[in-house]
């Protein structure tokens, strides 16, 4: 049995010499209390000798420090991260229940602010399209989480040329094909979906919702719809595939850990539990500088996360991604690739590609497929679009196998809002479309129905594919071809986009440094 620790003792570990803080856990409890009527449980830790390691500074953790953390913790940490990385002599106990009083916590004026807009969101079957729900989450999101989801990098043009870039795309529809039946589903990396997206992966889910990525994973068993996971997710890589359904198709997004055997184990563990393609992320060898992010001063009075060992230091106002992220290994070069085929049977895919140049270099080193992707615009800014570069790498790859290659897939993300912009995609030679914060913002705002109703708008009937398929005169996803879009202006980065109403509604511009008030 672990030890009891009263409240009052805790109480007297509360500094720099001696910093003990509790953490609730619920998942954990369930070993530790097989069967009792409450299977939650305080854990007390000895974070002493951590303090000076965390990724998020030492000041957010003594600002908890003899007393209870887990507000704080839980939305960016997975819920094995303490049990993970501090050794198992700091975990001390649990807290005697007799011995604490439970504070209710304070409701300010932003949380009522909050909750009020909460009650007030629009009903579900008024949601038309994936932006509504973009302008719901920024109105009901934490400022904070706002700024994390919302973020990209420096001057946040690529962002902004991800959704141009569809709209420098002219359909060329072909009529008179009888079009009363029409099927839009696929077979992504040999797992059938019900239409030709993916969820891709977007960090700290419980920013947006208390059940972070669990939303997208049930939602996902309902509609059909494969989900990618996250290493950085908000919930545990196996909190996230016990809630999948048995044989529910799961693809894993991989940061690559300085410690090579952390990996390992990572993904050995992912595909032992069924995962069926390892996405690899090459795009971000160090996190790009997202200021929304960085003026909100997260880590100073929010938190920092531990979720890998390896990680190195990281300065304080760096933002939320930043503070976590330092694990990842900016050595990873194509002379890894051999050693992930080593350590896996899943498909390799690499994630972050945009040059007909490294998609020739994925090919030939094996891999089955790469994601056209710039990370959402956070890393590169001034980043090409992922639909963009497209023509030149599938004029690339035609040159050197079959097309479309059966063993080679190119997905794109960035941007995708409508099924309009998936098909465009697709018609340009994509095998399906990846899209993150569409989804992040319909659990943030929504839950899981959230999520849900964004696959329905995308798919269901009436709704955004089955229309777009019948204009465009295609019964089903081979019929789209390059012929069906007019893609001559894509390469004009300047001049006569239309623009973009909604996107730009919801997007406020970068703000500048604030003068001193007082
Ligand atoms: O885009 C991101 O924010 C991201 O990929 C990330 C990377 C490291 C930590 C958190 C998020």
């Amino acid at each position: 049995m672990p030890s009891l620790i009263t409240g009052q003792e805790i109480a007297e570990h509360a500094n720099r010499d001696s910093c003990w803080i509790i953490v609730h856990s619920e998942s954990l409890a369930f070993s530790v209390i097989a069967d009792g009527p409450d299977p939650s449980i305080d854990k007390v830790y000895d974070v002493t000798d951590f303090l000076d390691e965390h990724p998020g500074g030492s000041k957010i953790i003594l600002k908890y420090a003899g007393k209870d953390a887990t507000e704080a913790y839980e939305p960016i940490h997975p819920p094995d991260a303490i049990e993970n990385n501090l050794p198992i002599e700091k975990h001390i106990g649990t807290v005697d229940p007799n011995t604490v009083v439970k504070v209710v916590k304070e409701v300010t004026e932003e949380d009522k602010r909050r909750q009020a807009l909460m009650d007030a969101r629009p009903p579900l079957d008024e949601i038309l399209n994936l932006h509504d729900f973009e302008a719901v989450a920024k109105a009901v999101l934490p400022a904070k989480a706002w700024a994390y989801y919302s973020s990209a990098s420096d001057d946040e043009i690529t962002i902004r040329e991800n959704r141009a870039a569809f709209q420098r795309i002219w359909f060329r529809p072909r009529v008179l094909r009888d079009v009363s039946s029409v099927d839009w589903s696929t077979t992504i990396l040999g797992c059938k979906s019900s239409l030709p997206v993916y969820i891709s992966a977007t960090a700290l889910g419980k920013l947006g919702h208390p059940d972070g990525e669990i939303n997208l994973t049930r939602a996902a068993a309902k509609h059909g719809v494969i989900q990618m996971i996250p290493t950085l997710a908000s919930c545990s890589f196996d909190e996230i595939a016990d809630a999948a359904q048995p044989g529910q198709p799961l693809f894993l997004q991989l940061y690559v850990n300085r410690d090579r055997e952390i990996t390992k184990k990572y993904v050995q563990h992912a595909e032992k539990r069924g995962v069926k393609a390892l996405f690899i992320t090459v795009d971000a060898p160090q996190l790009g500088r997202r200021e929304k992010d960085m003026r909100m001063k997260f880590v100073d009075d929010g938190a920092g996360a531990k979720v890998q060992e390896g990680q190195q230091d990281v300065k304080k106002d760096q933002g939320v991604a930043r503070a976590i992220s330092s694990f990842i290994d900016p050595s990873l070069s194509w002379k890894d690739i051999p050693w992930f085929r080593s350590i896996t049977n899943m498909h390799i895919i690499l994630k972050g590609v945009a040059t007909p140049e490294d998609a020739i270099l994925a090919y030939e080193a094996g891999c089955q497929g790469i994601v056209l992707s710039n990370h959402g615009g956070r890393q590169l800014d001034t980043s090409r679009s992922g639909v963009e570069n497209l023509i030149d790498i599938v004029a690339a790859l035609k040159t050197k196998g079959p097309w479309p290659n059966p063993n080679f897939s190119v997905f794109v993300d960035g941007g995708v809002r409508r099924a309009s912009d998936v098909l465009k995609a697709i018609a340009l030679g994509a095998s399906a479309v990846g899209i993150g914060r569409g989804f992040l913002y319909a659990f943030s705002s929504y839950g899981q129905e959230g999520v849900e109703k964004a696959i329905q708008i995308l798919r269901a009937l009436k709704d955004e594919f089955e229309m777009n398929m019948r204009l465009l005169g295609a019964r089903n996803l081979s019929e789209i071809v390059p012929e069906m879009v007019d893609a001559s202006a894509l390469r004009a980065h300047a001049g006569l986009t239309p623009p973009d109403n909604l996107y730009n509604a919801t997007y406020q511009p970068l703000s500048l440094a604030s003068f001193k008030t007082k």
